[in-house]
C-alpha cells in the first residue's frame, strides 16, 4: 500500500517537472517510481531499517521524501509543484499523443488548462492552427478525450480487488455471512464501485466498516447501507441483509443490470416475482427461494450461472439448456508465460523470479525478455541470450520448477522479426509482439501481424490490440482475421493479466476459442509482486467463457512443451 503511494506520488513529481521543461530529473522520479512500485518488500521496513538509499535509484534527497511521505502521509514538495501549475493539466498529458512539451504548449498559447478547456479549443478547430500540431492530432485529441471520460470515475482491477479483500477481512469475524458483489464479484475489467453484502449484526458489521483504517470518508451510514469513501480514492458500498434474503440480495447486487432484467421477466413468465428479498409466488406472495442463489436460479428452470458470465451475453439461453460451460478454475494455471527478468526491463533477476514462481506452486515460468529492436526496455542480443541461457540453467539445477528462456520478439513494421531464426528456433518459447508504429492503417497493421504470423516461429502472440485501458485504444486490426490467420498458422493468442492490458478482452478471447485457437496467460511482469496478476488473466478468461482445456498454461510442463511445437 504504502509503495504504491510513494510510487503515485513520485510519477506525479516526474509529470509535474517534465512539464516544467525540467532536464534529467522526471526520469529518475519515473525510474524510481517504477522500481517501488514493483518491489516485493514493503518500503516501510526499509525505512525503519534506515536502508532506503539500498534501493537502487534512491539518494539522498528521495530518501527524505519518502521519509516524509512516510511520517506524514504527503509530500510538500509535490504541494508546492501542483501550485506553481494548473492541476488539470495532469489530465490534459494522459490524453495519448499530448506529452509535457505540448501540453505545455497548449497551456502558453491557448490558455488550456484542464480537460474541458482542451476539448472546447479542439472543437472550435483552434488546436489544428498551432504549429506543431495539425487536423489529424486535433481529431486524435477529441478522441482521446473521450476515452478518458469513458474510463474516468472507474479502476483497475489491481486497484481495487486488494482493498476490498482487505475489508471483508476485516469485517468477516462479524458477519454470518459476506460476499463481494457487483462488478467486483464479475470480474468487469474496470469497477465502478466497490459493494460487498454481509448478513450478521448490522450495527457491528457497519461500525467496522465505518471505522476501518482505509475509510477517508463516511457518505452515508445507515441501518442497511453504509456507503465510503476511500483512501484509494474508490467508494465502497456495505449492504446488510437478512439471513433468509442473502441468496436473493447477492443476485440481485451482483448484476448486471443486463442479466437481472431478462431475469426478472423469466420470473415472471413462470408466475413469480424476484426482488432482492427473494422469489414469490405472484398469487399468493408466498416466498419460494431467497436464501441461495442456486435455489433462485433453480426455481427459474436455470443452472446456477457463474457471476463472470452474467452479462447477458447468452448465459441465461445456455443455463436453460444446460450447456454452460465448466469454466477454468483459479487453481489451475500451471505457470506464467509471459515475465521479464532484469535482462531487459525487468527488476528482478532470474533466480528470484524462479523462486517467486515456485512459492506460487507453478511448474515454470517463462522469461520472455524483449528484444534488441525495443531500445528503451533494454533488449536483448543474441549473444546477451545465450549468457541469459547459462545463467537460466544454472537456476534450473538449483530450482524445482522449470524456467523457461524465452524471448518477446518485436514484430517489425514489415512483419518480419527483430532476432535471427536460428536464434528464435533455440529458444523453448517465443512471444511475437507489436510495439511500434501504432499508426499504420487496419490494414496493413492486419497484414504486418499475419506476414509474422507465417513465419512460423511465433508461439504466443502478445497483447494483440495493444490497449491500455484508460490510456490508449491500441492498433487498429481486423482482430477476426488474426484471430483466423493464429488458427491457419498454429499461433497461440495472450490474454496478458496486467490489469491495464487484459488484452485480448473476454469477447476478442471467446471469439478466439470459438475458432479454435489456444489462449495463453501471462502477467508481463516487471518485478515479482505483478506474478500475481495472474488472477485477473484467469478471470478474463472465465469472463470468455473459457475452460481449462482452451488455456495452454493449464498443461503440466511436458505437455507444455509439445504445444510449443517441440515435436
Ligand atoms: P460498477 O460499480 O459500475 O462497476 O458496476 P456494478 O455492476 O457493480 O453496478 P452498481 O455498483 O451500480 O450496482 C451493483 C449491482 O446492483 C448491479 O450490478 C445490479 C444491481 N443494481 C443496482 N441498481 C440497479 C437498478 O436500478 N436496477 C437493477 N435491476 N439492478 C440494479
Ligand atoms: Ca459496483
Ligand atoms: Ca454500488
Ligand atoms: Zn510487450
Amino acid at each position: 500500500m504504502m509503495n504504491k503511494k510513494v510510487a503515485q506520488i513520485f510519477t506525479e513529481i516526474a509529470d509535474l517537472l517534465e512539464l516544467k521543461g525540467v532536464d534529467f530529473k522526471p526520469r529518475a522520479y519515473r525510474k524510481a517510481a517504477r522500481k517501488i512500485g514493483s518491489m516485493k518488500d514493503d518500503i516501510r521496513d526499509y525505512y525503519e531499517e534506515g536502508d532506503l538509499r539500498d534501493i537502487e535509484g534512491i539518494g539522498k534527497a528521495m530518501e527524505a521524501k519518502i521519509d516524509e511521505i512516510i511520517e506524514t502521509g504527503s509530500l510538500e514538495y509535490l504541494e508546492d509543484l501542483k501550485e506553481e501549475l494548473p492541476a488539470g493539466l495532469i489530465d490534459v498529458m494522459r490524453v495519448p499523443d499530448i506529452g509535457p512539451k505540448s501540453a505545455k504548449k497548449l497551456y502558453e498559447e491557448l490558455d488550456i488548462v484542464d480537460l474541458d478547456s482542451l476539448r472546447e479549443e479542439a472543437e472550435a478547430g483552434n488546436i489544428r492552427e498551432l504549429k506543431g500540431f495539425g487536423v489529424k492530432t486535433q481529431e486524435k485529441i477529441l478522441k482521446g478525450i473521450e476515452m478518458l471520460e469513458h474510463i474516468s470515475g472507474r479502476h483497475l482491477l489491481n486497484e481495487v480487488i486488494p482493498v476490498a479483500e482487505e475489508l471483508i477481512e476485516h469485517l468477516e469475524p462479524e458477519a454470518e455471512r459476506i460476499e463481494k458483489a457487483g462488478s467486483l464479484r464479475r470480474w468487469k475489467e474496470t469497477i465502478g464501485d466497490i459493494d460487498i453484502l454481509a448478513s450478521g449484526d448490522a450495527e457491528k458489521l457497519m461500525d467496522a466498516f465505518a471505522e476501518h483504517e482505509d475509510v477517508d470518508e463516511v457518505l452515508v451510514k445507515g441501518e442497511t447501507k453504509t456507503s465510503v469513501r476511500l483512501k484509494a480514492g474508490v467508494q465502497a458500498d456495505l449492504r446488510v441483509v437478512d439471513e433468509e434474503s442473502f441468496g436473493a440480495a447477492l443476485q440481485y447486487f451482483t448484476g448486471a443490470k443486463e442479466h437481472n432484467v431478462p431475469l426478472r421477466q423469466i420470473a415472471i413468465d413462470k408466475g413469480y416475482k424476484l426482488n432482492e428479498y427473494g422469489l414469490f409466488n405472484k398469487g399468493n406472495d408466498e416466498k419460494v427461494a431467497g436464501e441461495t442463489e442456486e435455489g433462485i436460479y433453480e426455481k427459474l428452470g436455470l443452472k446456477w450461472i457463474p457471476p463472470e458470465l452474467r452479462e447477458n451475453r447468452g448465459e441465461l439461453e445456455a443455463a436453460k439448456d444446460d450447456r454452460l460451460p465448466y469454466l477454468i478454475g483459479w487453481e489451475e494455471v500451471k505457470g506464467d508465460l509471459q515475465a521479464h527478468s532484469d535482462w531487459s526491463d525487468g527488476h528482478n533477476t532470474v533466480l528470484e523470479m524462479g523462486e517467486e514462481a515456485q512459492r506460487k506452486g507453478y511448474e515454470y515460468i517463462a522469461l520472455t525478455d524483449h528484444s534488441q529492436g525495443l531500445s528503451v526496455a533494454g533488449g536483448l542480443t543474441r549473444e546477451d541470450i545465450m549468457d541469459r541461457e547459462k545463467e537460466i540453467e544454472e537456476v534450473n539445477e538449483e530450482l524445482e520448477i522449470n524456467v523457461l528462456s524465452g524471448i518477446e520478439v518485436d514484430i517489425k513494421k514489415d512483419g518480419t522479426l527483430d532476432m535471427d531464426d536460428e536464434t528464435l528456433k533455440e529458444l523453448d518459447i517465443v512471444l511475437g509482439a507489436v510495439h511500434s508504429n501504432f499508426k499504420m492503417d487496419e490494414k496493413k497493421q492486419t497484414e504486418r501481424i499475419k506476414t509474422a504470423f507465417e513465419t512460423g516461429l511465433i508461439d504466443i502472440f502478445a497483447h494483440p490490440t495493444g490497449r491500455k485501458i484508460g490510456e490508449r485504444e491500441g492498433y487498429h486490426v481486423d482482430i477476426i482475421e488474426i484471430i483466423e490467420s493464429a488458427k491457419e498458422n498454429d499461433v497461440i493468442l495472450e490474454i496478458n493479466a496486467s490489469p491495464q492490458r487484459l488484452d485480448l478482452d473476454s469477447l476478442n478471447a471467446r471469439e478466439a476459442k470459438e475458432k479454435g485457437v489456444m489462449i495463453s496467460l501471462g502477467t508481463d511482469a516487471h518485478g515479482l509482486n505483478h506474478l500475481d496478476y495472474m488472477r485477473y488473466g484467469i478471470a478474463t478468461a472465465r469472463r470468455a467463457w473459457l475452460g481449462s482445456e482452451d488455456v495452454v498454461n493449464t498443461r503440466s510442463y511436458h505437455e507444455l512443451l509439445k504445444s510449443l511445437g517441440g515435436e
